[in-house]
């Protein structure tokens, strides 16, 4: 069977492309890695406590912070050095589940798809929100003012505001739980699961098709595209770089690596028809930075370390009732943005995340009580000029080869300015203290990260490894999302995006997959 498009990826935007392209009548084909995730896709890791339902790991909001300490966390991706999600949905199923409109890009589409919550459990009341509070307290005193943040995606300086989230029915939700359930009723549509793609097939700038694991596809594994059919990449920031590489697409030094490489040599083009791209480089992501708080009216919920095995039973047994309580949502409870000018003269946007618990990130020689602890992060968002490289090792892994972060200096000032402002006024919340840094570490010193590993500092958030632009020498994709010097590929993912939103990415995403697919429909 041959198809008129292929897409590479069943993950956050990939899902979208697929819905949308298919709803036109066109045949098309999603071929995802992983396997099924929430219940309703056909996932079958069902919570122990919720024996005799579909309540998987991926359903239950409340179980997020647990995917960090599974024993057996299949669900990352096994050959990328940081958190990817292999499975249908992607990365929207291993994530926080923090949802922001855009502010500058068109987001009505998604918005009716699937539109954010910021009270998740189903009786509409908010739960543990008991950190949402103290900090709130605390950015009073700084000048910041409480809005609902989805209601004024503009504003981003001196608010704070109730997370949103993109669960439905105190369930997560995302891609799979929406645009995949409408994509999977067309009789145009086909999914393959458990379908790795290593390379696309091409006669110098024409694709033909792509190369997968699975013989049963296609003969030797290859599925084929039909006459004037596209391939579009999906695969995410670190799996979309790979796959050019072993197309022999990008730097000659990545694509070296791969002719080293018996099984994939075999797959490259004649290198007479690799075309050399900066494929990987120009990678950003936020680079973040923990503080653990203890106060009095803290509940830090066990730190979450009971949520899988064995969580609070009255918790349980509410959310089981009809998916209210603690666990209907996520572990973030507050999300807060302040601006800054940097000494370069440069905008950049702070943003700060609070959830209780410490997550064993507590380093601190003070004495404090470990169920009175919650953690703020501080990120450093729009603005950012530091840049990255992300690419491949002899066996193929994909990996940071230059860390994203603090590469530019004025970055690294600017967020260190900014844990000095957010910590300035402490003293004047009652019974408010900093554990991490303690007060034997100036906040200048943690932030200085002398005591702070270097991918530490990583927020998941990686963009930008096939950015988009106007030429082959600045970029990977044009306007149109498709790959320079190829007739019809193209990449639709989280390495398009030249550089990051103010929020947590995923809201961006999903509306920059919906304005795509547009451009990429309208060519001919
Ligand atoms: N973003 C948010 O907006 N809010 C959050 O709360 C948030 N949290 C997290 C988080 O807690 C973690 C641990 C991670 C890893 C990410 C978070 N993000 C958050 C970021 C957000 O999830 C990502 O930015 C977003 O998922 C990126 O979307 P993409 O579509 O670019 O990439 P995905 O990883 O979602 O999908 C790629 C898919 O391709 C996967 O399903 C994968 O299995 C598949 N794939 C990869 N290589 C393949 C291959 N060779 N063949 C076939 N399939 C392949
Ligand atoms: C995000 O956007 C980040 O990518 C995640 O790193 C973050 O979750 C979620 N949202 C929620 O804010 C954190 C967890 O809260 C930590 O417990 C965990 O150690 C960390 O991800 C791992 O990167």
């Amino acid at each position: 069977k041959s198809y008129d498009y292929i897409i590479v990826g069943g993950g956050l935007t990939g899902i979208i492309v697929a819905d949308r392209i298919s709803e036109t009548g066109k045949s098309v084909l999603m071929l995802e890695r992983g396997g099924p995730s929430t219940g309703e896709t056909g996932g079958t890791d069902v919570a122990p406590w919720a024996n005799g339902t579909h309540l998987t790991k991926f359903d239950i909001p409340g179980v997020f912070e647990s995917l960090f300490n599974d024993p057996n966390p299949w669900y990352w991706c096994n050959d990328i050095t940081f958190f990817a999600g292999c499975l249908l949905g992607g990365g929207a199923e291993v994530n926080g589940a923090l949802y922001f409109y855009p502010r500058d890009l068109y987001t009505d589409k998604v918005a009716t798809r699937l539109p954010s919550t910021d009270h998740p459990s189903t009786d509409g009341k908010r739960y543990l929100e008991q950190s949402h509070d103290v900090v709130a307290q605390l950015l009073n005193t700084q000048g910041y003012s409480s809005i609902t943040i989805n209601d004024e995606p503009e504003s981003k300086d001196h608010v704070y505001g109730y997370s949103p989230f993109d669960t439905l029915g105190g369930m997560r939700a995302g891609p799979a739980a929406t645009y995949f359930q409408t994509a999977k009723e067309r009789s145009n549509f086909d999914l393959e699961l458990y379908a790795y793609v290593t390379n696309i097939v091409r006669n110098g700038s024409s694709i033909t098709g792509v190369q997968t694991n699975d013989t049963s596809l296609g003969p030797d594994g290859v599925v084929s595209l039909n006459q004037g059919g596209r391939v579009i990449l999906s695969a995410g920031s670190f799996g979309s770089p790979r796959i050019l590489f072993q197309s022999g697409i990008g730097p000659s030094d990545m694509i070296r690596l791969v002719e080293g490489n018996p099984g994939a040599a075999a797959h490259l083009p004649p290198p007479s028809q690799y075309i050399n791209l900066s494929v990987g480089y120009n990678v950003s992501d936020n680079p973040s930075i923990n503080l653990v708080f203890t106060h009095p009216s803290i509940d830090s919920y066990n730190n979450w370390a009971t949520v899988w095995t064995d969580p609070r039973p009255a918790n349980a047994a509410q959310y089981l009732a009809n998916r209210s309580g603690v666990l209907a949502a996520p572990s973030p409870k507050l999300s807060f943005w302040r601006e800054y000018t940097s000494s370069d003269g440069r905008q950049r946007t702070m943003q700060g995340t609070v959830h209780p618990g410490g997550n064993g990130s507590v380093e601190t020689s003070f004495p404090y009580n470990s169920s009175k602890v919650f953690t703020v992060t501080l990120y450093l968002s729009t603005g950012i000029t530091s840049r990255g490289r992300v690419g491949i090792n002899g066996s193929l892994t994909a990996l940071p080869i230059e860390y994203p972060w603090f590469t530019d200096p004025v970055d690294k000032e600017t967020l260190i300015t900014a844990l000095e402002d957010f910590v300035a006024s402490v003293k004047q919340v009652p019974g408010l203290t900093l554990i991490t840094p303690d007060n034997t570490t100036t906040i200048l010193d943690y932030g200085k990260f002398n005591n702070y590993a270097p991918t530490a500092m990583n927020s998941n958030h990686w963009v930008g490894s096939n950015r988009i632009s106007t030429s082959s020498s600045t970029g990977v994709v044009d306007a149109n999302c498709k790959v320079f010097g190829t007739e019809n590929l193209f990449i639709v993912d989280a390495s398009i995006m030249p550089s990051l939103p103010t929020g947590n990415p995923q809201g961006a995403l999903m509306s920059m997959a919906e304005q795509a697919v547009t451009k990429i429909l309208a060519l001919k």
